[in-house]
């Protein structure tokens, strides 16, 4: 059924405006005029607006506002990442989700989608601000065959698969706060969250959750993030239809990774220097019972960041938080 009306939608869509003859649709399908009828009614519930004439066919006019799986994935071109989508109106966490999923045998690629958490977290338990209908709230199941302790450079290519799209789809250059915020002029526009079930040297899964704030103005922004939160609408002026900046941020995604899985993460470190935040700098670095001031100095191989204190002796950091405020003038 859902497989029908996928089809169903992308050789409407690939019409663009010109009708599709029910005859057609019936021989592409292999279902009956009745059952193509049916079909068309079902996607006006899901908000299509289609037209209907007699003679001609069918056209979509206008894509539903609200989003569904049909509308993510039927310009969606990656090969397995999204292809097992759930998408669902309002829950929790898309990660809780994500985690039942895979604990129940969820395939590799497998994607969350939802419009709306209410519990929507990030690093530590910290909540994430997830209104309903103004970002991108979505938690990826992989499947790595790597050791655990690498887990975290899928964290940094993520990062940058985010500022590829942002830059492709939206023209925003953005950058990457070492290891999981992606910036847009001095503010926090996504975050990244990495959770891991593993077994000493076996990942049995990833999950990789993201949200990225797409249509928000600046009153949707809480107070209590005013100062340090933006927007893709807030930066650009645009609004952005979030399926497609899903559709390709799973593209980018599935190249980065199959990429990161034959080469290594050496394939991916130029891309995240490319896109770096303040190298060169000094923050203020603070891990679990230390907090000094430090150069940021870059990424080592592996993807741990490299710091040098005001005495020139270099650390190198697998965990740790950066408070960016210090530099920001
Ligand atoms: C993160 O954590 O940045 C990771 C956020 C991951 C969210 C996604 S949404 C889909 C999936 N399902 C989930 O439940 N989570 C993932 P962290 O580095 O700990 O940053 C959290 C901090 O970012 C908060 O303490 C706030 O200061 C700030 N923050 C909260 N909501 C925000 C928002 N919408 N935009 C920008 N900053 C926000």
């Amino acid at each position: 059924m859902e497989s029908t009306r996928k089809k169903l939608i992308t050789l409407l869509a690939n019409a663009k405006d010109s009708f599709v003859s029910g005859q057609r649709l019936s021989e592409e399908l292999h279902i009956s005029r009745a059952a193509i009828w049916k079909h068309m009614k079902a996607l006006e519930q899901e908000g299509y607006q289609i037209e209907g004439v007699s003679r001609k066919g069918y056209r979509i006019v206008s894509f539903p506002d609200k989003m569904s799986i049909n509308t993510i994935q039927w310009d969606l071109h990656t090969k397995w990442l999204g292809q097992e989508m759930y998408y669902k109106n309002q829950v929790d966490s898309t990660q809780t989700i994500a985690h039942q999923l895979a604990r129940e045998g969820a395939d590799h690629g497998t994607v969350v989608v939802a419009d709306e958490q209410l519990k929507g977290r990030g690093r530590l338990h910290r909540p994430w601000d997830s209104q309903k209908g103004k970002g991108i709230w979505m938690s990826l199941i992989l499947r790595p065959d790597i050791e655990p302790q690498r887990a975290p450079q899928l964290t940094l290519a993520s990062a940058v698969s985010i500022t590829r799209m942002l830059e492709k789809v939206c023209q925003a250059e953005a950058k990457i706060k070492w290891p999981n915020d992606i910036f847009l002029n001095d503010r926090k526009l996504a975050g990244i969250l990495t959770e891991m079930q593993a077994e000493q040297d076996l990942i049995e899964y990833v999950i990789i959750g993201m949200g990225i704030n797409v249509n928000q103005v600046q009153e949707d922004i809480p107070l209590s993030l005013q100062d340090i939160a933006t927007s893709v609408k807030i930066e650009t002026g645009s609004s952005f239809q979030r399926e497609a900046l899903i559709q390709d941020v799973l593209k980018e995604i599935e190249t980065v990774y199959d990429q990161f899985m034959e080469e290594g993460f050496s394939a991916v470190k130029p891309y995240w220097e490319k896109a770096a935040y303040r190298i060169g700098e000094t923050v203020t670095v603070k891990t679990r019972n230390l907090k000094w001031d430090a150069v940021l100095v870059g990424i080592q191989e592996d993807g741990a960041l490299i710091v040098e204190d005001q005495s020139g002796k270099r650390e190198i950091l697998y965990s740790a938080e950066i408070d960016w405020k210090r530099g920001i003038k």
